[in-house]
């Protein structure tokens, strides 16, 4: 080779190329990434590349190439070490780095110990790159040296680069719609806009929120204290402990709306066994029930449903406020004797999960790893409901009693599908796949509960437990509204019956209690720990809680939505209209009103909580603010 024939930039270029290629390696050997298309492994291995662009091209700045080599090696050797910590962590926890993980300092308690058994002599090829760019440096001959560098080529250089960007961002998006804004996964991130592009991104979210924290020091609690404390309904001294020391076991229905309850499609029931729960004698089902999610979706109504707050309007409180201190309803039950847990077979770091039910008190979360999942039982995003439900209560079985769970379920979701031997119903007919799809997937669910039902009953647990059921959030969004107008035999599909679609159903069933029925006060997923809570027996007035507990006389029929909509026995906000619910007739704003201040008013509150970090500042023994923290957080 002719080494004297050697471009000008040519150590930029290998410097980038040799990053390049040992990082797309370092993604095939050594994290587990599911890869199910040509496209995700093409996003896989260009996705590195912006970045690199930009963080070597800034050596095009330096005006001697002694100051751009030092440069080159110095990023490329930083690199490597970000690089090569994010393996090491991930061999540990199976999880990418995050800074709010690397702050919470009890993680590593358990990383120390391990270090040696972590850590290999092979490890040293992680570096492999700055060693070949250090080689290059020293053995190319150096041409040119001093002549600096062009405006032109600079530019041209990073108009390259925002291309590269544009072009992974475009991608991405194509393959995982609202990558960035929902924030799912960090696996989903890492593949799709690369480890380095995501280490800035987590820079970014968790300097934001960070912010807002250090700046608040809890005097703000005592306005909105004041405001929880007014409207806390009193409790109903007949249920309240009724049930005391039984199992409690909650099952998020994945996208269960309401209106498939009851129904019929072309002719077949949906949903057999739920509807004979709406007419059990020990089922209380909630006819007028709410979620109240954001674009946190599942992860949401898992937090409102803890938390009795609300999630956040942007992004998922999951993954942006992950390490902060909540009183959450697993940590009262903990203090009250019971084993706290979450049964859901997806990745543990799906939703920030493995990060955040740290910070709940979940004592512990049966993950995919917990499950035999095999080709055979699982469709769609995994684990099939009946299995999952079989193999759920198996483990339940093994847990100290009394025992609280989350189960989370995994078959009615986007994009609905089965496997032949599944179907149980056929498909709708409208111009909608998902909607005519979901009709299906939601009668398997059905079939789930019922054979969830008597597997608990041959466990020996049904008779001591409370099962309380609900839908997580909508499974078919506006995007389907032509065929859902169909489907309900509506002309369209209003901002009024949009709103009333968020309804999704709750089941209380209490076996024994001989007293169910249908209530259909307006309510949603914040009332359900109060509501919990207190059928056990335990209190919560000295509770930052937003919800209210549903078996109050003096509960209010009003459900605010994320997005500042309400409903209430009266009436409907939505689109900035307020409507009659009655009649579905636009009426004057000054009805609505009133509430429209309140739900502005909640929502705020929810969000300076989790902002603020406050509840840090909070001792809910006594209801009041911890004067020594405040002290401590200002020096
Ligand atoms: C993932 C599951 C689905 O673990 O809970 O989340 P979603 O997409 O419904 O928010
Ligand atoms: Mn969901």
């Amino acid at each position: 080779m002719n080494f004297s024939k050697w471009p000008k930039h040519s150590i930029l270029a290998i410097a980038i190329l040799t990053t390049w290629i040992k990082t797309v390696i370092v993604y095939h050997t050594s994290f587990e990434m599911d890869i199910e298309n040509a496209m995700q492994e093409l996003i896989l291995i260009i996705n590195p590349l912006s970045f690199l662009l930009f963080a070597y091209g800034i050596s095009l700045f330096f005006k001697t190439a002694k100051v751009r080599h030092r440069y080159l090696i110095t990023v490329s050797v930083l690199l490597a070490i970000v690089l090569f910590a994010n393996v090491a962590f991930y061999r540990f926890y199976n999880d990418f780095i995050t800074l709010a993980v690397l702050f919470q300092t009890s993680n590593f308690g358990d990383l120390g110990t391990s270090v040696t058994e972590i850590i290999n002599w092979y490890d040293i090829f992680y570096f492999t790159d700055v060693v070949v760019l250090i080689l290059a440096i020293k053995f190319l001959p150096k041409l040119q040296e001093t002549t600096p560098i062009r405006k032109e080529i600079r530019r041209a250089y990073f108009v390259l680069a925002v291309a590269m960007v544009f072009l992974n961002l475009g991608l991405a998006e194509t393959e995982r719609p609202q990558l960035l804004t929902r924030a799912f996964d960090r696996e989903l991130l890492v593949k799709n806009i690369g480890t380095y592009n995501y280490h800035l991104y987590d820079i970014y979210v968790q300097s934001k929120s960070s912010a807002q924290r250090a700046l608040a020091d809890g005097s703000e609690l005592v306005e909105v204290d004041n405001y929880v404390q007014a409207n806390q309904s009193a409790i109903n001294e007949e249920m309240f402990g009724k049930y005391k020391g039984r199992n409690v076991i909650f099952v998020q229905l994945e996208s269960l709306q309401n209106f498939v309850i009851n129904n019929t499609m072309n002719g077949e029931v949906v949903t057999p066994f739920l509807n004979s729960l709406t007419q059990d004698k020990d089922t209380y089902y909630f006819s007028d029930f709410y979620h109240q999610t954001g674009l946190g979706k599942t992860s949401d109504s898992e937090f409102i449903v803890e938390n009795s707050l609300f999630g956040l309007g942007s992004g998922a409180v999951f993954f942006t406020h992950g390490g902060n201190t909540y009183n959450s309803m697993s940590e009262k039950l903990n203090e009250n004797g019971y084993f706290t847990s979450v049964m859901h077979s997806n990745n543990a770091s799906f939703w920030n999960r493995d990060v955040i039910y740290q910070s709940l008190d979940i004592q512990k979360f049966y993950d995919v790893d917990s499950y035999d999942v095999t080709d055979e039982n699982s469709v769609n995003w995994g684990l099939k409901d009946i299995p999952f439900f079989e193999q759920s209560v198996d483990m339940m079985t093994e847990m100290e009693q009394p025992f609280a769970t989350r189960m989370i379920t995994l078959t009615n979701h986007y994009p609905f599908t089965l496997t032949e031997e599944d179907i149980m119903i056929p498909e709708y007919n409208s111009n909608s796949g998902t909607l005519n799809r979901y009709f299906q997937t939601v009668r398997y669910l059905d079939e789930s509960i019922k054979i969830f039902f008597e597997e608990l009953k041959e466990a020996g647990l049904y008779d001591n437990s409370i099962i309380v059921m609900y839908g997580d959030h909508y499974g078919i969004s506006e995007n389907h509204n032509k065929a859902m107008a169909q489907y309900l035999g509506k002309e369209e599909i209003t901002a009024y019956d949009s709103a009333l679609l968020q309804s999704v159903p709750l089941f209380i069933h209490i076996p024994g209690s001989n007293d169910g029925q249908v209530i259909d006060k307006t309510s949603g997923q914040i009332d359900i720990r109060p509501t919990i809570l207190h059928l056990l027996g335990i209190d919560t007035s000295n509770d930052m809680q937003l919800g209210d507990d549903m078996f109050s006389e003096e509960h209010e029929d009003f459900v605010i939505f994320r997005d500042g909509r309400f409903v209430t026995d009266q009436l409907v906000y939505a689109g900035e209209v307020c409507y009659d619910r009655g009649t579905g007739e636009e009426i004057e704003i000054d009805a609505c009103q009133p509430y429209i201040d309140r739900a502005l008013i909640e929502l705020e509150y929810s969000d300076q909580i989790i902002n603020g970090d406050l509840l840090r500042f909070y001792d809910e023994d006594t209801g009041n603010l911890k004067q020594n923290v405040i002290k401590e957080e200002k020096e």
